[in-house]
């Protein structure tokens, strides 16, 4: 299989972290593919140009990230996405991920948008989101975050790592101990440590 790839994009840690903790990473190339909305990679596979993109060779190539990390915990029959917490597990995975769409879209916002353009209330709103569901992280889910690994906890430390790397300004952890404190334990788990952005 390959996996369209970029260190810094969150969405393919989530991949990465579930290829690690899968044991599934050998079964992997990975094609660099940094691209923007301005700047598709045209042999990207998935018709969005988004990655990350897996191509198989038993059928058609699975974007996006939750069908990615989901087929690939079917492959290795994992239980990322256990039966008896299902539909939190996915909402976890949906709220990590919005955090992720919209601190992405911060950053475009910064790069791309040309500078007599930006429109920081857009910037500010997004940010909006982000905190709004970083509290909710912190007031409701810290008790699933901490129980057995799953696809929701491996998003959400991939959204949280994310912040840190892109955001360092914003310090997401301030007012957000019990959150802090679950992030600094999971970012210690191999998977983490083998799929830092750079
Ligand atoms: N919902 C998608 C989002 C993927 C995404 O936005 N990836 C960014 C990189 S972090 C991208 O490819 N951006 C290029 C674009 O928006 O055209 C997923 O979960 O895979």
């Amino acid at each position: 299989m390959e996996l369209f790839f970029a260190a810094a994009s969150p969405f393919v840690r989530k991949v990465m972290v579930v290829l690690h903790e899968t044991d599934q990473t050998g079964d992997v190339t990975l094609v660099q593919s940094v691209q923007t909305p301005l700047t598709p990679n045209p042999a990207n596979l998935n018709p969005l140009a988004k990655i990350p993109c897996l191509t198989r060779p038993d059928g058609p190539a699975l974007y996006d990230s939750r069908v990615i990390c989901r087929y690939l915990d079917h492959r290795a029959g994992a239980g990322l996405y256990p039966e008896r917490r299902l539909w939190e597990t996915l909402t976890l995975e949906a709220t990590a991920d919005g955090i992720m769409d919209a601190a992405v879209l911060m950053v475009y916002e910064g790069r791309i948008r040309p500078e007599g353009k930006q429109f920081p209330d857009f910037v500010e709103a997004q940010w909006g989101k982000v905190a709004a569901a970083l509290d909710a992280l912190e007031d409701r889910w810290i008790s699933h975050l901490s129980g057995p690994l799953d696809m929701g906890n491996i998003a959400v430390a991939c959204a949280l790592a994310y912040l840190d790397f892109r955001h360092p300004g914003r310090d997401w952890r301030m007012g957000r101990s019990a959150l802090a404190a679950w992030e600094a334990t999971f970012a210690a788990r191999p998977s983490m440590i083998a799929s830092r952005p750079s």
